[in-house]
């Protein structure tokens, strides 16, 4: 069986979500609040001290989108668009998710990963609002409705339902963006999203 080292409320929600659409899975917690993602016995799963961590037959898989691709091409092939330019433009999402939108909201409280002064940490929080706000704009008029890329959710949807619960803490009305928020009205009705909140890894 798949485990999931994950935290809730973490970018580990993608996978949560979209193992919770089929997936026979187990979860196993790092508790954040105790430093436990940064503990020898977890930086030996993960040498990267970060959440989520896919414990598979063949390995120990990071990065949450090679996660969601793995699990794409192995349970969930209802996920990945069959067009390959679909397939890339759902890529090219995903790739703007993890190297920018999730890295905008990380200089939020993570500012110590590319600054050491102090002085440095305020303004680099003070920025996420904006930059946050910025990918809004950008990935809004993408939303094609109900889901990200037209009738059936994809593998980018559950990587931004996860980036999009940071939304209200980072300073962002998502209220401000009515196709986005049509599309995470749409998202929590899901059973996948509904049993993460039930087991707790989605609060708020
Ligand atoms: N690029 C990685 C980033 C993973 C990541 O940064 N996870 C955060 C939670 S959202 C984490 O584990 N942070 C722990 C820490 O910084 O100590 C991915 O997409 O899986």
């Amino acid at each position: 069986m798949l485990k999931l080292y994950c935290a809730p409320n973490t970018i580990a929600v993608a996978a949560i979500t979209a193992l919770n659409e089929g997936v026979h899975w187990e979860p196993i917690r790092i508790d954040f609040e105790h430093g436990e993602q940064t503990r020898p016995d977890y930086l030996a799963v993960n040498p990267k001290g970060r959440v989520p961590a896919l414990v598979t037959p063949e390995g120990v898989l990071t990065e949450t989108g090679a996660i969601l691709e793995y699990l794409g091409e192995t349970a969930l092939p209802s996920f990945v668009p069959v067009d390959p330019l679909h397939r890339a433009r759902m890529r090219e999402i995903m790739y703007y998710l993890g190297t920018t939108m999730h890295v905008n909201h990380a200089h939020k409280l993570r500012g110590h990963r590319w600054a050491d002064q102090a002085s440095s940490f305020a303004d680099m929080t003070a920025k996420v609002p904006e930059t946050m706000n910025a990918s809004c704009a950008y990935l809004e008029p993408m939303v094609e409705g109900p889901y990200l890329m037209g009738p059936e959710p994809t593998l980018a949807d559950f990587y931004l339902y996860a980036i999009t619960r940071w939304l209200e803490g980072d300073g962002v009305d998502i209220g401000a963006f009515a196709n986005l928020t049509a599309w995470q009205a749409v998202m929590e009705t899901r059973a996948s999203v509904r049993k993460a909140r039930a087991d707790g890894f989605v609060t708020g």
